[in-house]
């Protein structure tokens, strides 16, 4: 049975990738299936019937026969699962990547996009230009640790994983910042996740959407 995923009509990142249906893309090409996906307005992904499927209204779901997911990181873990590819079969290997899916959502991401938001949302507040170098630090110091602990490896863990998945969409919302290249490993680590062919296809097939979008209107 062939997924259906929902992703945005009109991504606000203009096609670079950064809407959370990326990292569902990603996966499903990782394991080589084929998926259908359903494009939503803003309107339409908060109306009764796309609440059903995601009960914050937003974008990615992923339906397979009577199953229905949402939060991008469930919807990974689920493919990675159910197919080959983005999970090592021993089992402590497989703790161990789990976890660093657990950690690129849990323990890197929140520094980035709580520096993105404020330098996004938050300019024109009196204590901006107290708060953003708190955030700033905050962000170098994950990612401080995370260097290290990556060092000169190819991946977190060995073996490609539903890990570095997760954690190179993380580090890609970096992506302009500048922040990144001043770390060459992680940045090197990125550029290892994007050259990978799945990566392409799926970067392609949400650029698609909005080149389609930008011919067609
Ligand atoms: N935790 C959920 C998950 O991982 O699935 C978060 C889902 C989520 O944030 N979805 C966003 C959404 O539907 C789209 S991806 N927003 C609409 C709404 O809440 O009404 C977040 C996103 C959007 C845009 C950019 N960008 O333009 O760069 C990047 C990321």
């Amino acid at each position: 049975m062939t997924p259906i995923i929902t992703a945005f009509e009109q991504s606000p990142d203009r096609g670079r990738g950064l809407a959370r249906d990326m990292p569902v893309r990603w996966a499903l090409a990782e394991v080589g299936r084929p998926y259908e996906v359903r494009l939503l307005s803003f309107s339409a992904m908060k109306e009764s019937a796309h609440r059903a499927l995601h009960p914050f209204g937003q974008i990615p779901t992923y339906e397979e026969g009577d199953l229905a997911l949402f939060e991008s990181g469930a919807i990974v873990f689920h493919i990675a699962e159910r197919h080959a590819g983005l999970l090592p079969d021993e089992a402590n290997a497989r703790a161990r990547a789990i976890t660093w899916m657990f950690a690129a959502l849990n323990t890197v991401e929140p520094p980035i996009v709580d520096r993105g938001i404020a330098m996004l949302l938050e300019r024109d507040k009196a204590w901006y230009q107290e708060r953003l170098p708190i955030l700033e630090d905050r962000l170098r110091k994950r990612l401080d640790e995370l260097s290290s602990r990556l060092g000169d490896a190819d991946w977190l863990d060995n073996t490609f994983s539903a890990g570095d998945l997760l954690m190179v969409t993380v580090l890609r919302r970096l992506h302009g910042s500048g922040v990144l290249e001043r770390y060459p490993n992680l940045s090197a680590y990125v550029a290892r996740g994007e050259a990978r062919p799945a990566f392409k296809r799926a970067f392609d097939a949400q650029l698609a959407v909005f080149a389609n979008r930008v011919n067609t209107h």
